[in-house]
């Protein structure tokens, strides 16, 4: 056994983007990718947090193809670097928001996520890496640049030789001087969930006859789920269907919406459906919320949520705030206005929320993107979303489609939709956006179709509460009516440029509440072609996603 010092030398291209640094899995098995990043994180908390001995980082991943390799190196490298103790997840197992409840509950200095999240696994999908701060939430973009900075220096890593401990066997162990424990990814997750929701009213739900089903995408969420819905909630076995994470998710594309959730979609349409579908993605931190025969937006899960916050015991007491990504429609803003609390509005990325829950002065947050989350971690929580729709149905004794319908009544609906143009040329999507920007300053004032430009900008942030800045966060077209058109490049990618084009329209009169979304958007998709002459720039003729 020695710790051994490597030479190595930086590799271009390891700055993270909107979560973590995600690359195909082959770039991420040459020699030296992933030390040479992880070696990054450890200089760099070395740096920032006055050494690494006698502190704790928690370490697990959604599964994915190279999860337990990388899990290997990284204990390897985390007992050279002088680490005291990690928490592992058993097998290498933890879902994003179980990374940051464990971290949390534990005092943890940090942890690293192995995940590449809604992205495709297997040996030819993608891999990622993340870092987590001690308060759980994803490191701000201070420290990831600081990472990528060093692996633009980095000479060396370190990484002991000693022999592989067992992953899969619960209990403790040691490589070099650090101490391993390997955890049961499921427990400490369990409990925060128990605590906030009322689950004996949720079980008798189920007791009453109330059928679900949650559909685990093969990834990660499939044994959190099993636990909690089927074994303490009491929900017959088959609630949860691709229930076991698989290293290439089935082949199937972990993202779940209803282009790439189509086996729920379709369950859900049945006369006989059940009463309930969701769905979670890669790492477990996205949800898909589907009633019978009625898909729900992210950003009207969201709302309801907030509107609704005091049927969970863990939300009694009231909100602070709301937060939600500036793409986000703004129907959660209509609640907060309500309710009498802020609603902010960040960038793209759940690290932009975390200031504002540490801080005390957001209680939920959400993006469209089908994230939506609260103070109890610092990420977004798939299972945590579905829990609290149950808890709802079970107090309210309504029908999802009843719910939202009465929800739009009350507030409005916000027509929404987002349209993707994935894998499009680098080059071709930065001329777009370059050329958008150009015209923005002149088109306030301009007739667009139905609508007049009220304002259109490059989405700009301050931070309430430490003041750090973000630019070039989006562009957005405003109309005079609260309608919006909002176009960003995708920082998740692996392939090319992802080009979102995002939808909004606000619609006050509820017997204008059901038409189809895309024909209620139909003025603003045609605004958005001539805007940013998309087909001749990118040269499709469609989103290749819409949700
Ligand atoms: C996308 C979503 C964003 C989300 C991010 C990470 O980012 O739009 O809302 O926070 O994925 O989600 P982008 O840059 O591709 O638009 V996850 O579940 O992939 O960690
Ligand atoms: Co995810």
């Amino acid at each position: 056994m020695a710790i051994q010092t490597i030479n190595t030398t930086p590799i271009a291209g390891q700055r993270p983007g909107t979560s973590g640094l995600r690359k195909k899995v082959g770039v991420f098995q040459q020699p030296n990718y992933l030390e040479n990043f992880v070696q990054g994180v450890f200089d760099t908390l070395a740096a920032n947090e006055g050494g690494l001995a006698g502190q704790t980082l928690v370490l697990g991943g959604d599964g994915r193809y190279h999860n337990r390799a990388a899990v290997r190196t990284i204990l390897a490298m985390a007992a050279a670097n002088g680490v005291g103790r990690v928490l592992l997840g058993r097998g290498g197992i933890l879902s994003t928001p179980a990374v940051s409840c464990v971290i949390r509950k534990h005092g943890a200095l940090g942890g690293i996520i192995l995940s590449a999240s809604h992205n495709p696994g297997g040996p030819d999908g993608d891999f990622g890496i993340k870092y987590n701060m001690a308060n759980g939430g994803p490191a701000p973009e201070s420290v990831t640049e600081a990472i990528y900075q060093r692996t633009t220096t980095i000479t060396q890593y370190r990484i002991s030789d000693a022999a592989d401990i067992d992953i899969d066997r619960l209990g403790s162990g040691q490589v070099e001087q650090m101490v391993v424990e390997v955890i049961d990814p499921v427990a400490d997750y369990a409990q925060l969930m128990e605590s906030l929701f009322d689950f004996d009213a949720i079980r008798k739900l189920f007791a009453g006859g109330f059928t679900m089903r949650y559909d685990g995408m093969s990834a990660v969420g499939g044994p959190y789920a099993k636990a909690i819905l089927e074994g303490m909630l009491g929900a017959p076995a088959g609630t949860v269907i691709n229930g076991e994470p698989l290293e290439d998710f089935g082949g199937h594309h972990p993202d779940p919406n209803p282009v790439n959730a189509a086996q729920l979609i379709e369950l859900m349409a049945r006369d006989d459906a059940p009463d309930f579908g969701a769905a979670s993605d890669g790492d477990a931190d996205r949800n898909m919320i589907v009633g019978r025969k009625f898909d729900v937006t992210p950003s009207d899960s969201l709302a309801i949520l907030a509107a609704n916050a005091q049927v969970a015991p863990g939300y009694r007491a009231g909100l602070a705030g709301i937060a939600r990504s500036m793409p986000t429609s703004r129907a959660p803003d209509r609640v907060a206005e309500a309710l009498g609390i802020p609603c902010f509005e960040t960038p793209t990325g759940w690290k932009y929320f975390g200031s504002l829950l540490d801080a005390g002065q957001a209680t939920l947050c959400g993006e469209e993107s089908y994230g939506t989350g609260s103070n109890h971690v610092r990420e977004k929580d798939g299972l945590w979303a579905v829990l609290f729709w149950l808890n709802l149905l079970a107090v309210k004794g309504r029908s999802v489609q009843q719910i939202v319908e009465e929800h739009w009544q009350r507030f409005g609906r916000n027509y929404y939709s987002r349209h993707d143009y994935e894998g499009i040329e680098s080059h071709a999507a930065n001329v777009l956006m370059d050329d958008l920007r150009i015209k923005l300053a002149n088109l306030k004032g301009q007739q667009l179709n139905l609508y007049t430009v009220d304002y259109a900008d490059d989405f700009e942030y301050t931070d309430p509460v430490d003041g750090s800045q973000a630019t070039k966060q989006g562009i957005r077209i405003v109309m005079t009516d609260g309608s919006r058109i909002v176009f960003r490049l995708s920082g998740t990618g692996t392939e090319g440029a992802t080009l979102r084009v995002y939808l909004e329209r606000y619609e006050p009169d509820p017997s204008l509440h059901h038409s189809p979304t895309q024909q209620a958007l139909a003025a603003l998709i045609a605004i958005a072609e001539s805007v940013a002459n998309i087909t001749a720039n990118t040269g499709r003729a469609a989103p290749s996603v819409v949700t």
